[in-house]
């Protein structure tokens, strides 16, 4: 039989992934690329492309490149433990040599439609019309993998900021802003306070008059360095910890993880304090801004209520003059290439594990990393690509339409009680979660049970170590022989790149020396009782 032609769109970390894992399971991908060069979101220009993701050039990861990597590509040991921009896209560069992608992808080669042919209900297939050098080629595929992120159309709610057109400085989208540099000497407002925001006014900061951010909700501040200097997802995010929280009723979990958190700062004293609780809502990586509020150039603002000419007024009355207006509003889902948009997918919940649309007659069409999940992205979409291609080649059955509506229902009502309302949380998943229950579909979710007999090493770090997804390699279709051993060593890769200057102690150790002098110390003091003891007995 002829293999299965499968479109890829976009060649980013989700679609690098998925034509890695249609070679591993012999289907045919061609992947289209917009662009000129791979990296998606991570290939920084100084330039931002309507309809591409853009980002800024101070820009890191913020997960840790133990818990980021491919399941069968650990990063280089040296690799510092969050990532430059910069480099990330070496390793994903190294990710496509290693497994010979770059032969798959179309560059310059841009998605116009989506279309299902006539005879979808029995073959399953698509037409997809593609721009190349400005001409159009209708191409047929037997299925289809969605990689083109959700980052690419900026969400700008400017009918929320009265008096905006009346503002005579200059206003842009986080996804327009590069770098400090247009900021010099300037008074800025930060719209929002999620991680683009918290970054930005961070960097401005430096640099600016002084940063004001708006917020309306406020947020919980959690840093990338965690204690004793560990990355955080690696500290939290092990098996024993999700098993611990299970049991632990959620409310004990808010109160421990706000009295961490408020034990670096107040956030009430720091005008950050949400009302919601930590668990309801995505929590904001900012590992500077304390520094910057306690040191006055960033000044945390309630919403705006209205824009002058010269000046923001806030909802609390104060009126502040500013220059400058940067909008970290957040981005919307954006399909333009899906001929029915709205009867796919109306939001991203109506999607089964947020993978497959239950609509479809025939499964052939798949969103990969189109999700918030509380950790990292690439092995999250990794793995979805894993269950996306069994399912392609027909080795995976779906449910029936109706199992699939009833299990997204389920979904969303847990996800209703859990999240506080908002978009990006109609989508938002935990790690751990989310990665065994597509391994379960998969049979490649650890076994931890029998490990703990025949490898006991293994499954104790598995359990208490860093959930990475090298565990998902250990047995089932797509295991790598590599996976214990990147497991066992994963603290080495953690450590290697910090330890770049080793502390050797010089002499004894000083509380050797404590205890030396200690004893010297009762040894003098006790030679006069002594003295006068004998002299009583005599
Ligand atoms: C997770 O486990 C680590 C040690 O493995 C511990 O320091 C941390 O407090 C735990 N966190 C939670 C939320 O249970
Ligand atoms: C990292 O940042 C992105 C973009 O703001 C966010 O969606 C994701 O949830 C963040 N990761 C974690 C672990 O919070």
């Amino acid at each position: 039989m002829k293999a299965k032609k499968i479109a890829v769109i976009g060649a980013g970390v989700s679609g690098l992934g998925a034509i890695k894992c249609c070679l591993e399971e012999g289907l045919e991908p061609v992947c289209f690329e917009q662009r000129n060069d791979i990296g998606g979101l991570w290939r920084y220009e100084e330039t931002p492309e309507s309809g591409c993701a853009s980002i800024y050039k101070s820009l890191f990861c913020n997960t840790s490149k133990e818990m980021t990597a491919f399941s069968d590509y650990p990063f280089p040991d040296h690799y510092p433990n969050y990532l430059h921009n910069s480099k990330i896209m070496e390793y994903l560069r190294m990710y496509a040599r290693h497994f010979g992608l770059m032969k798959h992808i179309q560059f310059l080669s841009k998605v116009c439609t989506v279309r299902k042919r006539l005879d979808f209900s029995t073959s399953g297939q698509w037409d997809v019309v593609v721009e190349t050098d400005g001409k159009q080629k209708t191409h047929v595929f037997d299925g289809i993998m969605i990689c083109s992120g959700h980052y690419t159309a900026k969400y700008l709610p400017l009918q929320d900021f009265a008096g905006i057109q009346k503002f005579k400085g200059r206003y842009l989208h986080s996804w327009e802003y590069k770098h400090a540099d247009d900021f010099v000497g300037k008074r800025v407002v930060v719209i929002g306070i999620g991680n683009s925001g918290a970054d930005v006014a961070s960097e401005i900061g430096h640099v600016a008059e002084q940063v004001f951010i708006s917020t309306k909700r406020g947020t919980w501040i959690w840093t990338r360095v965690w204690d004793n200097g560990n990355p955080m997802d690696v500290t939290l995010f092990t098996r024993y910890n999700s098993t611990v929280q299970k049991f632990w009723p959620t409310f004990l979990i808010n109160r421990w993880a706000e009295n961490k958190l408020n034990a670096r700062f107040n956030h009430a004293n720091y005008g950050l304090q949400p009302k919601h609780r930590f668990l309801s809502h995505q929590a904001t990586f900012g590992d500077d801004l304390a520094n910057h509020i306690i040191t006055g150039r960033v000044l945390i603002k309630p919403n705006v209520k209205e824009f002058t000419a010269t000046s923001a007024i806030f909802e609390d009355g104060t009126e502040e003059s500013i220059d400058a207006v940067v909008f970290a509003t957040g981005y919307k889902l954006s399909f333009p290439f899906l001929e029915d948009d709205s009867a796919i997918l109306d939001s991203q919940r109506s999607m089964f594990k947020f993978v497959f649309p239950p609509q479809l007659k025939k499964p052939t069409l798949a969103f990969i990393g189109i999700i918030q999940p509380i950790g990292a992205t690439i092995p999250i979409s990794e793995m979805q690509s894993r269950w996306v291609v069994r399912v392609f080649k027909g080795l995976k059955k779906l449910p029936s339409e109706h199992d699939m509506m009833a299990d997204i229902t389920r979904k969303r009502k847990q996800l209703a009680k859990t999240f506080v309302e908002s978009p990006r949380d109609a989508s938002r998943v935990q790690y751990i979660d989310y990665m065994d229950e597509i391994a379960s579909e998969l049979g490649v979710k650890p076994n931890l049970l029998s490990l703990l007999f025949w490898d006991a090493k293994l499954a104790k770090e598995i359990f208490y170590g860093p959930c990475t997804a090298y565990q998902y390699r250990l047995q089932g279709p797509g295991k790598w022989g590599g996976a214990r051993e990147a497991i066992l060593t994963q603290r080495n890769r953690i450590l290697k790149p910090l330890r770049t200057r080793v502390f050797t102690p010089s002499g004894p150790p000083s509380s050797r020396l404590f205890w030396v002098k200690c004893i010297c110390a009762v040894i003098f003091l006790s030679i006069p009782i002594l003295l006068i003891i004998q002299m009583i007995h005599h």
